[in-house]
């Protein structure tokens, strides 16, 4: 079904191809790694292209598609659908939620357009779209896979990504899902924040205990990674590190590790993912790309950047901790203005809404300028209890104030206009304070 839907695209496509063809693509893993996926495939071709990376399609976006060119987008456009009927040819290799009403100069790949719905990511998509333009693309299946763990889709296995697996000759090896997997355990151990380990993450006394109960010594200088582990070792970890979890807990924290070839050496899909991201957030999506590609030097500067982002969401969570808030009794604003980058702030948030910081159910609302714009990410705080629908609660705000919105129950966020950050506060407030006096 997919697989031919993908075929007719594909012919479609090869048919435009003349064209000059401009390509722009979602900034974060599954984004990136499709246009990686994408860029290839065209230069296998001999087709030139030019190539833009975007935090969000709007109409400003739109509105600087080069006019004489066939655009494709990448994890991007389904949301604004109804602003694409434009002179361009437009193609679309997207997964996200879609209405029908599909413009005649749009042709589309997307899953949920299929009578049998398969959750796909767009990586995965244009996989598949690459592979039935030539077999000699089968090579890039690892990007796929790449884009597949940043969309966090790892856990629902289907035949499609089944298959994706195999070709990419993916390890994929049970049990902790700590990170990094590819240093020095105990380094890996002591740095850990999810899942905090008490006694053990800050604690490198605490780390040699754990690692001396579960019979893991060193070899050579250093201790073995968490990917080099035996059956047998990885079994005696868990189980120490269980010991010293709640069991509502560590449920979250087994599962599968995705190890693929990436620059000839075996590393975490999720590590990997992290790198691309946090690249993509600190404003650098070239060298996210250019990673994806296979470039040396871009994977120089890209560990680089991702210790600098690392760097970034600490002194974040300090800025967070020590500035003041306005507290409700069931939220927070947390409102940055420029002192945190728009980029992080989601992030933030959703480490906030994590830890123990704020009860259960808390609604932890993060603002952070964006030039003329803020950036407003929510999130809701501990696991799974609440009825609250942040996404209803935000969509009415933002609407309210020429905002644009997106997002799910638990994580939702919009865009608005820096003149409306009083009005928006407010309107958070008056929301809330009234549904207190309603209870
Ligand atoms: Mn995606």
């Amino acid at each position: 079904m997919i697989l031919e839907s993908i075929e007719n695209f594909a012919k479609l496509f090869l048919e435009e191809i003349k064209n000059p063809i401009h390509i722009i693509s979602h900034f974060d893993t599954d984004g990136i790694t499709s246009a990686a996926i994408l860029c290839k495939t065209l230069e296998r071709l001999n087709k030139q292209f030019s190539i833009k990376i975007i935090k969000q399609l709007t109409q400003t976006e739109i509105d600087l598609f080069p006019k004489e060119k066939t655009i494709i987008l990448l994890d991007l456009g389904s949301g604004s659908i109804d602003l694409l009927a434009l002179k361009n040819k437009i193609f679309i290799i997207d997964h996200h939620e879609i209405n029908k009403n599909i413009p005649f100069n749009v042709s589309i790949i997307n899953p949920h357009l299929l009578e049998e719905y398969e959750e796909l990511c767009t990586a995965e998509l244009t996989y598949l779209f690459s592979k039935s333009i030539s077999k000699e693309n089968k090579n890039l299946s690892h990007l796929a896979i790449i884009g597949m763990i940043g969309d966090t889709m790892e856990k629902e296995i289907n035949k499609t990504r089944d298959k994706i697996i195999k070709e990419a000759d993916v390890k994929i090896k049970c049990g902790l899902l700590i990170y990094p997997s590819t240093r020095p355990l105990d380094k890996t151990l002591e740095y850990s924040s999810r899942p905090f380990i008490p006694g053990v993450t800050g604690d490198s006394k605490g780390t040699f205990e754990l690692l001396k109960e579960a019979g893991i010594e060193k070899t050579n200088k250093n201790f073995k990674t968490l990917i080099d582990l035996t059956e047998e070792e990885m079994k005696r970890l868990t189980t120490s590190i269980m010991l010293r979890l709640s069991s509502k807990e560590y449920k979250d924290y087994l599962g599968n590790l995705y190890l693929i070839k990436f620059f000839n050496k075996i590393e975490d899909a999720r590590e990997i993912s992290a790198i691309i991201n946090a690249c993509s957030r600190m404003g650098k999506s070239e060298i996210s790309l250019m990673l994806c590609l296979g470039n040396l030097t871009a994977r120089k500067k890209a560990e680089r950047l991702y210790m600098k982002y690392r760097q970034h969401i600490i002194s974040g969570l300090r800025f967070i901790e020590k500035n003041e808030k306005i507290q409700g009794r069931d939220y927070v604003i947390i409102n940055a203005k420029d002192k945190i980058k728009d980029t992080l702030i989601g992030t933030l948030a959703s480490i906030i809404s994590f830890s123990q910081v704020y009860k259960e159910g808390t609604i932890i609302i993060a603002m952070a300028y964006d030039e003329d714009k803020i950036k407003i990410s929510a999130r809701l705080a501990g696991r799974n209890k609440s009825n609250q629908n942040l996404k209803e609660v935000i969509d009415s705000i933002a609407c309210a104030i020429e905002g644009e919105s997106g997002g799910h129950k638990r994580a939702a966020g919009c865009t608005i206009k820096k003149e409306y950050e009083d009005k928006f506060i407010e309107l958070v407030k008056k929301k809330f304070e009234f549904e207190v006096v309603k209870i």
